[in-house]
């Protein structure tokens, strides 16, 4: 694949209206998201949910690409289509998490390094050959006493780029994943801080690995007060702070940035995009690349059952309607109630 091959596939993911799907949920954690509705994380209730999801009607006019994990990748439909053939039917660009989690560095407390280096170029191989054209490695970043450790940063963004460089070799866009948590009780600046040092050293990894930034993603957090924080923030501080953030730290070849939910609802996750898209005037698309936030609906209205598949489709696709108005800033809230 050359470089305008990953660039097309780039552009095809942040295209105008819609945004990325992440249903790459590992074991542990689609198992956390099963228990919140209480039903157990088989391998069957997985495939029926990202069934679900895959098929729902009119998504594809929303949702330019779905991000699957290892087992999903590797299922099929009830009627015996392989997912990323059921998805690529429907215009849905397939992606694959490639990262083996976050584990804890060692001699840095509280710091973690993300794993899944050793054999990547075989498994990325092996995944264009089932059908993926783009990739995720997501790095996570605490805030607390002490941290982030500018080591830290370093190794994880040093991974990062290792990654970004080795989807390209291999033919998938690379998606570009540093998460700055939102947990704890860190003030909307401190954010903006850690998130500013994280995406300066992701860049210039990225650069010193040769890593062709139009033919990349970057996936990162919004720059938001910690969950705990007693002073929060409202949706125009949000969007400014995050805008200003990316634009003294993201070069204007990126195609675009797809953020990740990190735990907000999902109508401030819309609100947020909103507000950003709105304000106009950006190098780069402002999308989305959302978990809970386009999950949690569907999860609440499908529980587990067969009969409630409408009703959970019906959900997925008007959070994906409302995140699509949000890509050209014209959300509104009324439109969270209708049909
Ligand atoms: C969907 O969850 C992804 C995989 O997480 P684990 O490795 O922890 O199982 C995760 O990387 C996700 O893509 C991002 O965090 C974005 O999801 P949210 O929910 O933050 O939008």
């Amino acid at each position: 694949m050359n470089v305008g091959d990953l660039e097309s596939v780039a552009r095809s993911l942040v295209a105008p209206g819609k945004g990325i799907l992440a249903a790459d949920e590992s074991g542990p954690t689609i198992e956390k998201r099963f228990q919140g509705i209480s039903v157990p994380s088989t391998e069957s209730n997985r495939r029926a949910y990202r069934e679900l999801l895959f098929t729902t009607p009119e998504v594809s006019g929303y949702i330019s690409g779905a991000i699957l994990y290892d087992e999903t990748i590797r299922q099929k439909s009830s009627d015996g289509i392989p997912f990323p053939e059921v998805l690529i039917r429907r215009g849905i660009v397939p992606g694959i998490k490639v990262d083996e989690g976050a584990k804890p560095l060692p001699g840095f407390p509280g710091e973690k390094v993300t794993e899944g280096l050793d054999g990547l170029r075989d498994r990325l191989a092996a995944y264009r050959e089932l059908g993926a054209r783009f990739a995720k490695w997501r790095a996570v970043i605490d805030i607390g006493d002490g941290i982030p450790t500018a080591f830290c940063i370093r190794a994880n963004a040093h991974a990062l780029a290792r990654y970004a460089a080795l989807s390209q070799e291999a033919g998938l866009v690379p998606v570009v994943e540093p998460e700055v948590l939102m947990d704890g009780g860190h003030t909307i600046e401190r954010c903006g801080e850690a998130t500013n040092e994280v995406l300066s050293r992701v860049f210039s990894e990225l650069a010193r690995h040769r890593v062709r930034l139009e033919g990349m993603l970057l996936k990162p957090n919004m720059v938001i007060p910690g969950k705990k924080c007693p002073v929060q923030a409202d949706v125009s501080r949000v969007a400014e702070e995050t805008v200003r953030t990316l634009s003294r730290t993201v070069p204007a070849a990126v195609p675009g940035i797809v953020f990740l939910s990190g735990g907000q609802t999902p109508r401030q996750a819309t609100e947020h995009l909103n507000a950003m898209n709105g304000m106009g005037g950006h190098p780069w698309e402002l999308s989305f690349s959302y978990g809970r936030a386009l999950q949690d609906p569907v999860l609440k209205a499908w529980k587990g059952e067969a009969a409630n598949v409408p009703a959970a489709q019906k959900a997925f696709l008007h959070r994906s309607k409302l995140n699509g108005a949000a890509r050209f800033g014209k959300y509104v809230p009324a439109l969270e109630d209708a049909a």
